[in-house]
């Protein structure tokens, strides 16, 4: 049941605002006029001045069906766009930002849909670059050939990614530029694509004065909106929750850290006890839960910008007056964003889920117990296998499951912490089937397998009373606690690379932690062709994860598999074989 209680939301919210942008642009009206050339639009040139042009949704749509192009979504807010589209010779075109010449750090963040044509060469020389007063490149990324997305490295060499991209897919691209070290680094929606930093295209660079989107001649172009660029700011790659307590009201935090723990700033404050965070990274949202206090300040789903600006409650969850299915203690929450749902656990109801848009939410429930009592906090999504894991803190701690739409409620797990009240955190790593944990009063990190065996300790970290577990890019963990202050890492093992205050908290309340990590969770190998030619056979298949290896055997049910050649990075492999029957699998890293 859809419940009625929902905020006014204004979902038109420009997604990357930075609070202290030194120039932002939507391309909207009245700055700009739709329908024509960017030429002497604020600033903006263009050359020729056909090349860049400012134009509204539908306009953008026509000209992606000349080009034949699925129109798809034509603009990335609002109701106008800069296409930069054309035939024939190349060009740029540059808005110069004035002001952050003497910044040591720059930061561009920008939202493109790269285009192709059936009309002109499909792909290529589409890119986008932060340059000097003279022209002169420190850093850039390009739409390149063979939809590969690139980087651009010294001498002006472009670099893959890896990643492909999409004709019809809106990115967001940043570049965070230091002219001091004469480095940059790049991310794709809002995950760093390079392991170290990017040395400059032109070391001629020395600071910034301009972006410039260039167009190789007969180039289908690129749409642009949304764009930013700003003094850098601290890097927003660790985010936590510090409740306040109970001591009062609005004394609850929300902080971000670099990954080494550099930079913490609270990014919001005056919370009623805020628990559990979750990243749109992609958008570069932070969504959290907050718990509220007392029996009057309500309990709150509230979503903000990485730097905490323009925070826009979801879902308010009354003290007082509630309806019968109306959450009032929101505690961990987690997001779906394929559906478009954020789900959160209600310390006495259980799961909740609602809509992004803040249109409504429903109550899943809990465990089906009436023989006891039973509360909630720890809440994870495993929307590949369709589960959703939540928590009861009491009872010593238990784990239970049901399907995305609050069906089949089973215990996984029981006994996981030493007393009541200190399990209340898990974070799931899907691809290799585990369930990381805290018990805060032993102060360990543990793991147990997703259907709730081998539970087994990580690691220690004495008097910390660890509450919240993240898992983070290159294999890394992160866990904060309540009474020692601090936030630890260390690769997932529990083993190597510990460092158990890696960052203070500043108080003795810390909850909830978050990383900037899109975890790689691959579908499922399936061999797709088996094909077979005088005595070779031709094996292909589609999912898992490089590097793949082939392996035989005689039987179906017996024998030992024997690998089939070395471990490959291809989706095919092939073997030779004389009669009789032969099984084959793939298996995947
Ligand atoms: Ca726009
Ligand atoms: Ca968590």
């Amino acid at each position: 049941m859809k419940h009625l209680l929902t905020l006014a939301f204004i979902s038109s919210v420009l997604s990357v605002s930075s609070a202290f942008a030194q120039y932002a642009t939507d391309f909207e009206a009245p700055t700009f006029t739709a329908g024509s050339t960017i030429n002497g639009q604020d600033s903006w040139t263009t050359s020729p001045t056909a090349n860049g042009r400012v134009l509204t949704a539908t306009q953008i749509e026509g000209e992606l069906t000349t080009l034949g192009v699925t129109p798809g979504v034509t603009v990335h807010s609002g109701s106008q766009a800069l296409l930069v589209s054309g035939t024939g010779s190349s060009g740029g075109t540059v808005r110069v930002v004035t002001g952050l010449g003497s910044e040591t750090e720059v930061l561009l963040n920008v939202w493109v849909r790269p285009l192709t044509s059936t009309m002109n060469n499909p792909t290529g020389n589409v890119f986008v670059v932060m340059e000097n007063s003279a022209g002169k490149r420190a850093a850039g990324f390009r739409f390149g050939p063979s939809q590969s997305i690139d980087y651009g490295l010294v001498s002006g060499s472009w670099v893959p990614t890896g990643k492909k991209w999409n004709p019809n897919t809106w990115y967001r691209m940043t570049m965070r530029v230091n002219y001091t070290s004469q480095t940059y680094d790049f991310s794709i929606d809002g995950v760093q694509v390079n392991t170290s930093p990017i040395p400059f295209y032109e070391a001629a660079s020395d600071s910034f004065s301009q972006i410039r989107v260039y167009r190789g001649s007969n180039q289908a172009g690129v749409i642009v909106d949304d764009l930013s660029v700003s003094v850098a700011g601290p890097r927003r790659e660790i985010f936590w929750s510090e409740t306040g307590g109970f001591g009062g009201p609005n004394l609850g935090s929300v902080y971000s850290a670099a990954f080494d723990g550099s930079g913490k700033v609270a990014i919001v404050t005056g919370l009623n006890r805020p628990i559990g965070l979750a990243l749109d990274i992609k958008n570069g949202y932070i969504y959290w839960a907050e718990d509220g206090f007392g029996t009057t300040d309500n309990s709150r789903i509230v979503r903000a910008n990485f730097d905490g600006s323009n925070p826009t409650p979801l879902f308010i969850g009354r003290k007082v007056g509630g309806a019968a299915d109306e959450f009032s203690n929101a505690q961990i929450l987690a997001l779906d964003l394929v559906n478009k749902h954020v789900y959160w656990t209600d310390y006495f109801k259980g799961v909740v889920r609602g809509n992004l848009d803040g249109t409504g939410y429903t109550l899943l429930g809990g465990s089906n117990e009436t023989a006891q009592a039973v509360q909630y906090t720890a809440l994870a999504l495993d929307t590949k296998n369709g589960h959703i894991y939540y928590g009861d803190p009491t009872q010593n701690g238990r784990l239970f499951r049901m399907n995305m739409d609050g069906g089949n409620k089973i215990e996984i797990a029981r006994d996981l912490a030493t007393d009541s009240w200190w399990f209340n955190d898990i974070s799931l790593d899907v691809r290799h089937g585990y369930i990381y944990y805290t018990d805060a009063g032993t102060h360990q990190i543990k793991r147990m397998n997703m259907d709730g065996s081998d539970q087994t300790v990580l690691l220690t970290d004495p008097g910390l009373n660890p509450f919240g577990v993240a898992l983070g890019p290159n294999e890394k963990m992160f866990w904060i606690g309540g009474t020692g202050m601090r936030l630890g890492t260390a690769n997932i093992d529990g083993v190597s690379d510990v460092n158990l205050n890696l960052a203070s908290t500043d108080t003795t309340t810390g909850f909830d932690i978050a990383a900037v990590y899109v975890p790689v969770v691959p579908a499922d190998v399936l061999i797709t062709e088996i094909g077979v030619q005088d005595s070779t056979v031709t094996i292909t298949w589609t999912g898992g994860l490089a590097p793949y290896q082939l392996q035989r055997r005689g039987s179906l049910t017996d024998g030992v598999w024997d690998d089939v050649g070395t471990t490959t990075t291809a989706m095919q492999a092939t073997d030779t074989v004389s009669g009789g029957m032969m099984f084959y699998r793939v298996r995947s890293n």
